[in-house]
């Protein structure tokens, strides 16, 4: 009979009586265990004098722990919970919490506490065979990827809004690398990204998901797409899109958080924050290891938000939901699953209905502006106008029409909305509004 001493942190139920106690012993037959030479001068003792051979043993056990410690005699060997069962016992956990004032704290320090477990593995997982992941050249004024199960019918919706050819197929899977199509609307030049479909796990990896949603990351706009026959696709689809870092629909709180060297945790408001209280933001910010931080809340936010900003690496993205394969049901029955994924639009890829209503719902979504070029002495081209986003400076504007322009920069002459006069002289950071006429000078 062998005797190991292993040594452990705390005996289930030590609470409250405050006991560390620091090993366990465990009896194993066979000499196998048997590995340093202080093992071996343990095993030469008799078992009571083990314990005050122990430098750092509690001088008395009480009944539950010594109750325990019995218990981790007779048993065999625990195994260890990796993260992952840990991350789902937590999210389990998490989705048994109503958020609301008294329980905020709790689902704060849960959501940190998942968080933290998540970094380790994403930093253990990146260590790991590099896959490679899908080239594609972005093109036209924005980008637009499908996103949905396998055959919710996402290549025959490219193939009925733009030049592409993507194969269609009954079976799953038939897309299996990115294709691109062109959609040209009211003077917008949009690249629509046809991708392999996901499934449940694709975010940790499953399929080839990973890099779909690393494609996502790079887009403008995500069109989901849900079929009539599967609309509880939504559900999983939309926390793939969550575990790999993006927002959908979500607007960037506004709020500040500056790593110090010392002085904890400061915390500034600008608004009245009801989901989160500052406790509350501390404990986060402890379990998360920040320390010393000074915080700065502009925008009411809750734990799951406060969580993402100090994270850092979220990715905020419009999206549409579009329940495609309308033409397989009947009328009531389609109002019933629009609501229930609570659809933007209904459409029948094969049967071309509702196309028209997407590209528009497309072009709105993406809220593009439509920007008059002028030259110098002449008149303003009227006829086709340079499609930027809201929000656009005339730097972006100058990088859009030549990389050499916003070097060359002198000044710009802007009439309309943006300007506060016709012909106002402005500079690279000024923003530019829907329907501007603009002059660009160069050097
Ligand atoms: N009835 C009906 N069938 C459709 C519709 N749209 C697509 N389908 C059919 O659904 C099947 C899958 O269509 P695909 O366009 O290949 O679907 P996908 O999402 O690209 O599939 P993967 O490439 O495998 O991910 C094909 O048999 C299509 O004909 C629709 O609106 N109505
Ligand atoms: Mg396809």
């Amino acid at each position: 009979m062998i005797l190991t001493v292993v040594p452990f942190h705390s005996l289930g139920g030590n609470g409250g009586t405050g006991r560390i106690v620091v090993a366990e012993f465990v009896i194993y037959t066979g000499a196998d265990r048997v590995k340093t030479s202080k093992q071996k001068n343990l095993l030469s003792k008799p078992l009571n004098t083990l314990f005050s051979s122990c430098s750092i043993m509690p001088k008395k056990l009480s009944k539950k722990a010594q109750n325990a410690v019995n218990n981790k005699i007779t048993s065999a060997p625990k195994k260890k919970t990796s993260n992952w069962d840990r991350i789902q016992e937590l999210e389990k956990e998490l989705s048994a919490i109503k958020y609301n004032k008294s329980t905020q704290h709790h689902y704060g320090l849960v959501r940190a506490k998942i968080s933290e477990l998540k970094k380790k593995e994403e930093a253990r997982s990146a260590k790991g065979p590099k896959t490679t992941g899908y080239s594609v050249k972005k093109s036209g004024d924005a980008t637009v990827i499908l996103v949905g199960f396998p055959s919710s019918g996402k290549s025959s919706l490219l193939n009925a809004i733009t030049n592409a050819n993507s194969p269609v197929g009954a079976y799953e899977f038939t897309t299996l690398d990115v294709i691109p199509g062109l959609l040209e609307y009211k003077d917008a030049k949009i690249q629509i990204l046809d991708v392999p479909g996901i499934v449940q796990g694709a975010a940790s990896g499953r399929g080839r998901g990973r890099e779909v949603l690393s494609v996502l990351q790079n887009a403008d706009l995500a069109l989901i797409l849900v079929d009539t026959l599967r609309p509880n696709a939504l559900n999983v689809i939309k926390k793939e899109i969550q575990d790999s870092h993006l927002r959908l629909n979500k607007i960037r709180p506004d709020v500040k958080v500056t790593k110090k060297s010392k002085n904890g945790i400061r915390i500034g408001k600008t608004v009245h924050c009801p989901k989160l209280a500052d406790e509350t933001i501390i404990a986060i910010c402890k379990q998360m290891r920040v320390n010393n931080a000074e915080i700065l809340i502009r925008t009411p936010i809750d734990a799951d938000d406060f969580i993402d900003i100090v994270e850092k690496n979220k990715i905020y993205i419009p999206g549409i939901t579009i329940l495609n394969k309308m033409d397989l049901v009947d009328e009531n029955r389609l109002s019933e699953i629009a609501d229930e994924v609570d659809a933007d639009l209904c459409i029948s890829a094969q049967d071309k209905i509702n196309l028209e209503a997407i590209k528009e719902a497309i072009f709105d979504k993406l809220d593009f502006i439509r920007i008059y070029c002028k030259e110098s002495g002449k008149k303003a081209d009227m006829g086709i106008p340079l499609i930027m986003k809201r929000n656009s400076t005339i730097h972006n504007m100058c990088d859009k029409l030549h990389r050499d322009f916003s070097k060359r920069f002198r000044f710009a002459r802007v009439w309309g909305k943006s300007a506060k006069f016709p012909g106002q002289r402005l500079m690279l950071h000024h923003t530019i509004k829907d329907k501007d006429v603009v002059e660009i000078h160069l050097r």
